[in-house]
């Protein structure tokens, strides 16, 4: 007996959703008119980004002319790591599309935390403190404890790579991430034998994330996820510090997330705190939301659409464009073996 009544929110293909061009003339011409703020977007008041303004690494450093007050899209991050980029991209992963644009990437967003409209987490992110951030790593591993994210990023072996990222809502980027391999991650905390599935969970702080109270506090909160042992140790799988050769903006999930791009993109989960090394498969966010429609292992597939919608073709953000979309989001060659 589910008392959980979620509005519909991601869970539908996003066709509803402005097209881009459209969204982006009507964002300059706002600001332009200087008038872009809580008013003109019909934000809630109490958890808007006023509290947020002029936070972030430069402030308003926005690249467009004249934001006044406005929290910068591009700069919202932490910049204790900033000597560390951009670091060396990796070529064994390059693209045969073309990078979304930043500004476009920055301005869509999925972190339920904040607010299910992806066009404005970035304004709500403000308050969220990604410094001081500890992860704490337990389970079945050799080091279990806390760690200092700053101190650990420094110590993994930093990378760009270019990957595709598909959400389930049919919607697709592709993007310069810089991170190490979960697998180093694993190597340093000592993975012991028993454990089968990794799990992720990210923070909960309704005081900073307002969808995590209020109208949002029916989620089971905080956000959770998970992957098998042979997924997780794939080198695909991925923990992102930074995009854009830029630590991570706030709404790309600082300071540290999880990337796995053959999966849909609800399996990688944003600002992590705790990582647990388990034998039983765990369960999931949206799995326990939805079970018949976001299973465990979630890898893209263009013709078994667990959700209600067809998963045939994707749209590239910021162009228009829609291609079809290719099983294990075109990662085969990577993964295909985990699940023969
Ligand atoms: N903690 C947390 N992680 C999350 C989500 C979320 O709502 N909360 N959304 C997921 C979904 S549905 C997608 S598509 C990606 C979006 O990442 P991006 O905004 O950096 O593109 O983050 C994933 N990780
Ligand atoms: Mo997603």
């Amino acid at each position: 007996m589910p008392s959980i009544i979620i509005p519909p929110g991601w869970r539908l293909p996003d066709r509803e959703a402005t097209p881009e061009p459209v969204y982006f003339n009507r964002r300059r011409f706002l600001k332009q008119l200087g008038i872009l703020g809580l008013g003109a977007l019909g934000v809630a008041a109490g958890c808007g980004p006023a509290s947020g303004r002029g936070e972030g690494a430069s402030g308003a450093a926005d690249t467009g002319a004249g934001t006044g007050g406005l929290p910068s899209k591009l700069e919202n991050y932490d910049t204790s790591t900033l000597d560390l980029y951009p670091a060396k991209r990796n070529p064994e992963f390059t693209l045969h599309r073309a990078l979304t644009d930043e500004e476009v990437a920055a301005t869509y967003n999925n972190f339920y935390e904040f607010t299910e409209k992806k066009d404005m987490v970035w304004e709500l992110v403000g308050k969220f403190e990604v410094n001081p951030w500890s992860i704490e790593v337990a389970g079945l591993c050799d080091k279990p404890g806390t760690y200092d994210v700053y101190d650990l990023v420094r110590k993994m072996p930093l990378e760009e790579r270019l990957y595709r990222h598909r959400c389930v809502e049919a919607w697709a980027m592709a993007v310069p991430w810089t991170g190490f391999p979960l697998s180093a991650l694993m190597n340093h905390v000592g993975v012991k034998d028993e454990a089968r599935f990794i799990r992720f969970i990210s923070f909960l702080r309704p005081d900073q994330a307002p969808n995590q109270g209020g109208a949002g506090t029916n989620y089971p909160w905080p956000y959770f996820e998970a992957l098998r042992m042979d997924e997780a140790m794939n080198e695909l799988a991925f923990m992102g510090t930074g995009i854009y050769g830029h630590p991570l903006p706030k709404q790309h999930g600082a300071p540290l997330r999880l990337i796995t791009p053959w999966k849909y993109g609800y399996k990688s989960a944003k600002s992590i705190v705790r990582i647990e090394f388990v034998t039983e498969q765990p369960d999931t966010f949206w799995h326990k939301l939805y079970p018949a429609q976001y299973g465990f292992l979630s890898n893209v597939d263009p013709d078994h659409a667990t959700v209600p919608w067809s998963q045939a073709t994707e749209r590239l953000i910021g162009t228009g464009n829609h291609v079809p979309t290719r099983l294990y989001n075109g990662y085969g060659e990577w993964v295909a073996k985990l699940y023969a």
